[in-house]
């Protein structure tokens, strides 16, 4: 099992499950489009995050929604680099969310910890960059098809077994070109291109994926599979998401990618509390 994750200038050490922050640098992300499109807004809610808590935060300036707009590459640019400049003292791991080669290689020129890759690393001139990064941490997260068009037919014959195959033949691949083992994290990648009930079976069986020995990154924040099960819209969906993040750390989730840090640190320090006493 892997107890450690390298991630740029941090080292995690998994013990306990840590919290990654979303900041959306964008007009339509699903749940929070339009709120902190501007860098200002941006910034002063990633500060915020850090004082809730988050020990990462995850910087995204393309909403990979169906049906979202394609972002220029210099558009992603000026959404996300300033705010990766600016957040870069507060003393948290600063990940960016993109799956383009050229942000990826700005990110991390302006001090980025970690690229959160959508795309699971699939673009080779992505995994060429990330080998010249000695130490940046990488996500690598399964979608099937393409975000524009995955939800139209999710087709697995066995879900469970074909996200882990997929997600462990990328992380070898990265492996095979010198990236470092313990810099890899994986992420089943809840809402792309399944259905509902997949990605229920995903997070039920989510200890099947821990299992291959790396970090897994849990993301169900608000996602429209909490909304089928409660009926919520977006914006009512935090009890569901708490539920979800919970039975995902049962199952060995390490990092929980959330909206509501407060909130989830909050859920997981009673979690705590329960199964290693109150700290006082
Ligand atoms: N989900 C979203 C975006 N990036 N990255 C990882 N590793 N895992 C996820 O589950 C994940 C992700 C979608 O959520 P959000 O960023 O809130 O929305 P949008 O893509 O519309 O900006």
């Amino acid at each position: 099992m892997s107890d450690k994750w390298l991630c740029g200038r941090f080292e995690f050490t998994l013990e306990r499950p840590i919290l990654m922050g979303i900041v959306n640098v964008t007009p339509d992300s699903f749940s929070d489009g339009g709120e902190h499109a501007t860098i200002d807004t941006a910034i002063e809610h990633a500060r915020r995050l850090v004082s809730e808590g988050a020990q990462i935060l995850d910087i995204g300036g393309e909403s990979t929604r169906p049906g979202a707009a394609p972002v220029s590459v210099d558009e992603e640019l000026a959404r996300v680099i300033p705010v990766v400049l600016a957040m870069q003292d507060a003393g948290v791991a600063i990940s960016v969310d993109t799956c383009k080669p050229e942000v990826m290689r700005a990110a991390l020129e302006a001090g980025a910890d970690m690229i959160n890759d959508v795309t699971g690393f699939r673009d080779p001139v992505a995994r060429e960059l990330v080998v010249q990064y000695a130490d940046c941490g990488l996500c690598i997260m399964h979608m099937q098809g393409e975000p524009r068009t995955m939800q139209a037919h999710p087709q697995y014959e066995d879900v469970v077994s074909e996200v882990k195959d997929y997600l462990v033949g990328q992380a070898r691949q990265l492996e095979a070109l010198g990236v470092e083992r313990h810099r890899i994290c994986l992420d089943p990648g809840c809402g792309f291109g399944k259905t509902v009930e997949q990605n229920f079976v995903l997070l039920a069986q989510l200890d099947k994926l821990v299992m291959q020995g790396y970090p897994v990154l849990l993301g169900v924040s608000r996602k429209s599979m909490i909304g089928a099960v409660t009926g919520q819209p977006v914006g009512q969906r935090l009890p569901g998401s708490l539920a979800a993040a919970l039975a995902g750390v049962a199952r060995g989730a390490k990092v929980l990618r959330v909206h509501d840090v407060a909130a989830t640190r909050d859920a997981l320090n009673v979690w705590r509390a329960v199964f290693e006493g109150i700290q006082t």
